[in-house]
C-alpha cells in the first residue's frame, strides 16, 4: 500500500492461504470488506470471505484470511476514496 492507494489492484492467493497487507509508507490506513463504487463506498462482504478488519498507522504490516473459499472477493480502504483491491483466491 501507498500513502492512499493499493499498489496492486489485483492479487492471486492459493486456496487456504492468508495474505500480508503491508504499508509501505507513514500513512493510515483502515482496511474491511468491501469496495468503492467511485466515491461511495460498498461494505460488502462476499459470501466465504474472511471478515477482515485491519487498522495501519504507517509503515506496518498485517496478515489478513485465510481466504478458504475459491472466489472473487474485495477490500477497501475506509479513508482513501477509490482505495481498494481485488483479492482472487483458486
Ligand atoms: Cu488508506
Amino acid at each position: 500500500m501507498g500513502a492512499s492507494t493499493f499498489i496492486e489492484s489485483e492479487v492471486t492467493v492459493p486456496k487456504g492461504q492468508k495474505l500480508d497487507l503491508i504499508d509501505n509508507v507513514a500513512a493510515p490506513h483502515v482496511i474491511k470488506n468491501g469496495t468503492w463504487n467511485g466515491s461511495t463506498p460498498d461494505p460488502t462482504t462476499e459470501p466465504g470471505a474472511p471478515t477482515v478488519n485491519a487498522s495501519f498507522t504507517g509503515n506496518d504490516k498485517q496478515t489478513v484470511g485465510p481466504f478458504n473459499t475459491a472466489g472473487t472477493f474485495k477490500l477497501y480502504c475506509t479513508i482513501h476514496g477509490g482505495m481498494k483491491i481485488t483479492i482472487i483466491v483458486k
